[in-house]
Order: structure tokens, then C-alpha cells, then sequence
């Protein structure tokens, strides 16, 4: 299994779900500040030149959603996805599309100011996705109640992001939410990985352009 991946990108989705489930993994670096994206080798995994994305065997799927429902269903005993025929699973598929459909639309919506239509726009407005997520946390500790699943992992690191960005109020049941999230082992392995390479290269352009025969 290799997930193609830069650090400090949405591809920290999938490294962290894959640090979850604890199996084995290489990672497949491509250099999107470099503008590796573009490479023929990668477009033909994904020819949106976006990451993550994955390849197992001759399968290839990028959208980081897809990414991790595809991962959750080839690796059921890890218990991050819902059964095709458990009653769970509908709205677990709805936890899994929320992200990309909702969340992340809302967010861009808030951080360009434009004036949307909530109505007609598929995410609402920010307002509306955090009261889903909200009502849907009611029950808590997770989207679907106990367990924890792959669609948290979505939710919770977008939610995190859009606290950096301030562009949610870092409080209340979303901020206990995230924390919650960002307690579990699985994160914490992923996130030394992700500095440890986000370290590791930015070492390396260092010390390519302190070498001497880069001086000329
Ligand atoms: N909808 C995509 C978005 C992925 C995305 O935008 N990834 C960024 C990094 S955070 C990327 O690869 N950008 C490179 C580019 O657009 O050229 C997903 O959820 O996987």
C-alpha cells in the first residue's frame, strides 16, 4: 500500500488513518511545492494532481473521502468503517461525504467573504455545518456515537484547520470534539510522522543551498 503524500497537506488525512488501523504502508512523496504534482507518472493516479492519494496493488483512488472509505472497507477488523448491511451505515456514509461537500465549501466560502446563497449553494453556510456536526456529536463521544470511525478523522482534522484559520470559534462542543480527536494515539503517530518529514525536508533544501556547489 502506498499513499503518495507531502507533509502539512490534506494527504495527513489518510497517514493518520492508516497510523489508526496500524497497516503497512509506504509513503510515496511528491513534491507539490515543486510542482511534482504535474509529473505524467503522478496524473495518471490522480489527474487532479491533488493529494492524498493511494495506490494498493493495481487500485488507485484519490479525494481523500474516497481515500479513507476505501481504506475502511478493504480493512473491516479495524473497525474505523460501518458494515455494508449494519443499520449505521448510511449515515456513516454521510459523516464521509460531509467534509468535502459541506465543511470544506463553507470554509472557503467564509475565508473569501463571498456572499453566498444558502438555499441553493449544496453546503449551506458555515452556521449550518457547524449545527450539524453539533446535533450530531449530541449523543457524542463520536459522529456515530461509539465507535470512533474514518469519518471522524475528516471532520475532526478539518475542524482543526478551520481553527487555525479562524474561521470557527475554537469552543464549545466542536472544540471538546477536536481535542478528543487529537488525544487518540493513532493522531499522535501521524502527526510526529508528518513533523518529522515536514523537518526532514525542509533540512534538506537547507543544506542543498548552504552546499558549496551551489554557490556559483
Ligand atoms: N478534494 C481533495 C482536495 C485535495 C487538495 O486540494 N490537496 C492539496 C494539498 S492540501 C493539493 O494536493 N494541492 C496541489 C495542487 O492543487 O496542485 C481531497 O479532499 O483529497
Amino acid at each position: 500500500m502506498k499513499l503518495f503524500y507531502w507533509p502539512k497537506t490534506r494527504a495527513f488525512r489518510a497517514l493518520w488513518m492508516l497510523e489508526e488501523m496500524r497497516v503497512p504502508y509506504e509513503l510515496a512523496f511528491v513534491n507539490i511545492r515543486a510542482g511534482a504534482q504535474n509529473d505524467a507518472s503522478f496524473c495518471r493516479v490522480n489527474p487532479m494532481s491533488k493529494l492524498p492519494a493511494l495506490e494498493d496493488g493495481s487500485v488507485r483512488v484519490a479525494e481523500s473521502g474516497a481515500v479513507l472509505l476505501y481504506l475502511a472497507d478493504r480493512h473491516p477488523e479495524t473497525g474505523l468503517g460501518v458494515p455494508l448491511h449494519d443499520p449505521s451505515r448510511g449515515r456513516f456514509l454521510q459523516w464521509m461525504f460531509f467534509t468535502g461537500s459541506c465543511l470544506e465549501p463553507a470554509m472557503a466560502e467564509r475565508m473569501t467573504g463571498a456572499q453566498g446563497n444558502s438555499v441553493s449553494f449544496g453546503w449551506g453556510d458555515l452556521g449550518r455545518v457547524e449545527h450539524a456536526i453539533e446535533s450530531a456529536l449530541e449523543e457524542g463521544p463520536w459522529l456515530l456515537g461509539d465507535p470512533f470511525t474514518a469519518a471522524d478523522i475528516l471532520v475532526a482534522s478539518t475542524l482543526q484547520i478551520a481553527f487555525k484559520a479562524k474561521l470557527i470559534e475554537p469552543q464549545g462542543v466542536l472544540f471538546d470534539y477536536v481535542e478528543r480527536s487529537l488525544a487518540r494515539e493513532g493522531y499522535e503517530r501521524a502527526s510526529a510522522i508528518d513533523r518529522r518529514e515536514a523537518e526532514r525536508l525542509a533540512l534538506n533544501t537547507h543544506v542543498g543551498l548552504a552546499h558549496p556547489s551551489n554557490e556559483i
